[in-house]
C-alpha cells in the first residue's frame, strides 16, 4: 500500500513537471513569435522612411532647376535659349545635388540635349518633340566646366556648362 502511494505521487510529480516543461515551452515560442512580429513591423517602418526620403528627394524644392527652350533664330537655325531669352547660355548646376534642366521646344522639330561629361552613358533629354516638353536630370558627383549639345544640332545648339561645388548646402 505504501509502495502504491509512493508510485502514485512519482506519477504526479512527472506529470507536474511535465506541465511546467509544457508551460516554458509554449511561453518561449510566444515569446519567439512577438519578436518576430517586432521585428516585421520594424522591417516595414525602416522601409517606409525609406520611401519617405525618396519621395522628398524627388520634390522640386530639393532639386536645382534650370528652364531652357529650342528656338529658331532663323530659319532652319536652332539656339539654346534661356529664361532671359539669352541664346546658348552658360549653364550653372550643382555637384551631389539634383539638377532638372526643363525644356520647352515651341518648334516644329525635334531637340535632344546632351550633357557632355565624358561619362560612359552621357546625361540626355532624350527625343523632345515638336511643340512638346520635357526634362534632363542629373546628379553629377564631380565639378568642372563641360559643354552641353543637341543631338540633331550640334553646332547650331550648344553651350558651356559649368559643374559647380554645393558648398554642403542646397542651392
Ligand atoms: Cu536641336
Amino acid at each position: 500500500m505504501i509502495h502504491q502511494e509512493r508510485h502514485m505521487r512519482k506519477i504526479t510529480s512527472i506529470l507536474a513537471l511535465s506541465f511546467l516543461l509544457a508551460g516554458v515551452i509554449v511561453s518561449g515560442l510566444m515569446c519567439i513569435s512577438s519578436y518576430s512580429n517586432l521585428y516585421h513591423l520594424q522591417t516595414a517602418s525602416a522601409t517606409k522612411d525609406k520611401n519617405t526620403i525618396v519621395s522628398t528627394d524627388s520634390t522640386s524644392s530639393t532639386a536645382n532647376t534650370t528652364q531652357l527652350s529650342a528656338k529658331e533664330v532663323k530659319p532652319g537655325v536652332y539656339n539654346w535659349i534661356d529664361a532671359n531669352n539669352a541664346s546658348n547660355p552658360t549653364l550653372k548646376v550643382f555637384a551631389d545635388t539634383k539638377n532638372i534642366i526643363k525644356i520647352q521646344n515651341p518648334t516644329d522639330t525635334k531637340h535632344q540635349l546632351i550633357i557632355d561629361t565624358g561619362a560612359d552613358e552621357l546625361p540626355s533629354s532624350d527625343d523632345i518633340n515638336p511643340n512638346g516638353s520635357g526634362q534632363l536630370s542629373f546628379s553629377p558627383n564631380m565639378t568642372g566646366t563641360f559643354t552641353y549639345h543637341c543631338a540633331y544640332h550640334p553646332f547650331t545648339m550648344k553651350g558651356t556648362i559649368q559643374i559647380v561645388s554645393s558648398g554642403g548646402s542646397k542651392p
